[in-house]
């Protein structure tokens, strides 16, 4: 894989050009017979590579795709998704992780083009359409409390959301606790999941849906769906937006782990909050309670006034928050 890697990187940073078999073969120190294989291997994977007889080699330049060795050259991390596993379908990011477990190392990044069965929380249904969205899972090995695990919720939020709006300058949203929003539309969900024991993590998986460049959605969710595409009116480099997402992610994973606290993470929470000051009804299972969101702690809860009077804070274990003009 590292091979094939390497090769991409060169094919990349020389686009239009053709590299002989040669070169390639003396800069990586491997015979030309490895060469043209791993060529084989990788335009299996979905890479074209165009091959003209004593010229050598030539990528064609892949706008659509997220294939690992055209996010790795571009990644500026240190370990968040310095092992990429790509996928043209699967069913689930999040389900291809656990099956996997702890065979899968710190920081790997599961993406796939497409998921059958993408899911939400409570066994609701993620569409995942092709090519379309950002579909991945961030694993990791945090050594932190189980009751921690729901902190990496908004740490991934914090990243999408500002990234978007750096990347796009489109005005996001972070609905408390695990959607990003635009003008009260769902573009981002956020499914953190963990294996654990009582006082041991033993890995944590982040997934994140992002609506891209999908431009038309099933009746079910067009009330609530939106994407960036649909918003400002044009497709968008989904590879610019995983690294960048990533660099980030990365930034304030490591703050957390670091310094034990995400501070600037909830700072990021807070100004980009849809909730925050806002009336809300929490729901928990058949309960249905309506509050006014006063702050968001430094653990990442909801403080909320009810409408008791009454102090409450709510952790976004198993809750669902609906603003009370709407999503
Ligand atoms: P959620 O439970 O908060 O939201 C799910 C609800 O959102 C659905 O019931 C539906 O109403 C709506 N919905 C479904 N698909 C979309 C969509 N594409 N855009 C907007 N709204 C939609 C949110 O759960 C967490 C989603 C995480 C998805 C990632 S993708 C990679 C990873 N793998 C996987 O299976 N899930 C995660």
């Amino acid at each position: 894989i590292i091979l094939r890697n390497d090769i991409i990187e060169i094919l990349n940073n020389r686009k239009g050009e053709f590299i002989s078999g040669e070169e390639l073969s003396y800069l990586l120190k491997v015979s030309r017979t490895a060469i043209w294989k791993h060529i084989n291997i990788l335009r299996k994977e979905g890479y074209e590579i165009e091959s003209v007889h004593k010229k050598g080699y030539r990528i064609v330049e892949n706008y659509n795709s997220l294939l690992p060795g055209e996010l790795i050259g571009r990644l500026q991390t240190q370990t968040i998704g310095r092992n990429i596993i790509y996928f043209e379908s699967i069913d689930s990011t999040n389900d291809y992780c656990k099956q996997k477990g702890n065979d899968l190392s710190h920081g790997t990044v599961v993406i796939s083009e497409e998921q059958l069965l993408g899911r939400g929380r409570l066994g609701r249904a993620w569409a995942s359409p092709k090519g379309e969205g950002i579909w991945m899972s961030i694993f990791l090995k945090p050594h932190i409390p189980p009751l921690e695990g729901t902190k990496l919720t908004q740490i991934a939020a914090a990243a999408v959301c500002s990234t978007i709006r750096n990347v796009v300058g489109i005005d996001t949203l972070i609905k408390w606790p695990n959607d990003i929003v635009f003008n009260g539309k769902k573009l981002c969900g956020i499914l953190t999941e963990m294996s654990a024991e009582l006082n041991e993590i033993h890995y944590l998986i982040v997934g994140v849906g992002i609506n891209v460049n999908t431009l038309y959605f099933s009746e079910e969710i067009s009330d609530v769906a939106t994407s960036i595409a649909v918003e400002i009116g044009k497709t968008v480099d989904r590879k610019t937006l995983v690294t960048n997402i990533l660099k980030v992610f990365e930034e304030l994973y490591e703050d957390f782990i670091i310094k034990g606290s995400i501070k600037k993470t909830i700072a990021i929470c807070k100004e980009f909050s849809a909730i925050l000051n806002k009336k809300v009804n929490i729901i928990r299972g058949n309960s249905i309670k309506e509050g006014l969101v006063i702050d968001i702690t430094e653990e990442g809860n909801l403080l909320m006034l009810m409408e008791n009077g009454e102090k409450e804070v709510i952790q976004s274990g198993e809750v669902s928050v609906r603003g009370l003009n709407g999503y």
